[in-house]
């Protein structure tokens, strides 16, 4: 019985020591969270992404060059976006407003429409001329929800760990032109003419000056010290994408 008594004379004891005890911590939490635990925060980040249309999406308009056995490489639509984000922060919620330049890494090359397999024919393609400032200037919003692993309080500030996830939507304007030489009404193909030095026989048709950037984001976001930002993330940015966004948090 005594026992018990003194167990809750402790527990009674240790009740008027905690409050003291937190109230002695409180600023130290309270600094802390002012830092990494604010419920608002703000950061500017620079960003680079590479972008990039999959072989299988392409396979479905043009033969690939296996397909057609000629010596020509079907050109690969891709890309590095370098661009600068603002992001405000509040608990999980991210909001996350960009501008970039994707400069086209795509080569100029033979594209071969593809027909029925009993009237293939890999002479009708197309030789596309991408100009030297091909790209896309986009701007967009983003929302990324957030989800903690490490919190920075839980290592005193130092790191944080947490995985995003979101999407948005944005503008994409063509910079720059886009060329093609077609075959000849003598039937000579494309390739050929390009071969010999012909001139293009125009801008091609069909290129659409303004994309919807449509966004699916999905990687994980490190914090360091608390002032620095790094995010690894892929998904889509209408192409799909992978890349790194580094900043500071303010
Ligand atoms: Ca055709
Ligand atoms: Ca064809």
């Amino acid at each position: 019985m005594s026992g018990l008594i003194s167990a809750l004379a402790l527990l009674a004891q240790g009740a008027t020591a905690n409050p003291v005890a937190l109230q002695d911590e409180a600023p130290v939490t309270a600094e802390l969270a002012s830092t990494s635990g604010r419920s608002y925060a703000m950061e500017m980040n620079f960003r680079l992404r590479k972008m990039s249309v999959p072989d299988t999406l392409m396979d479905i308009p043009f033969y690939s060059s296996e397909e057609t056995a000629l010596n020509y490489e079907r050109p690969k639509i891709q890309g590095y976006a370098m661009g600068l984000e603002f992001v405000t922060k509040k608990d999980s919620a991210n909001g996350i407003f960009y501008f970039e330049f994707a400069d086209s890494l795509m080569k100029e090359g033979y594209w071969d429409d593809r027909e029925g397999e009993s009237d293939a024919n890999h002479q009708d393609g197309e030789w596309i001329i991408p100009s030297k400032n091909l790209g896309l200037l986009t701007f967009g919003a983003n929302y990324a929800y957030e989800a903690f692993f490490v919190r920075t309080e839980q290592t005193h500030g130092n790191f944080g760990l947490s995985f995003v996830v979101g999407g948005g939507l944005g503008v994409g304007f063509l910079v720059g032109d886009v060329y093609y030489i077609a075959q000849g009404d003598d039937f000579t193909p494309a390739y050929q003419r390009a071969a010999q030095g012909d001139e293009p026989d125009g801008l091609k048709p069909g290129v659409i000056p303004v994309v919807p950037m449509v966004d699916m984001n999905a990687g994980l976001r490190f914090n360091f010290g608390d002032r620095a930002v790094l995010r690894l993330e892929g998904g889509m940015h209408t192409m799909l994408y992978y890349g790194a966004t580094m900043g500071i948090m303010f």
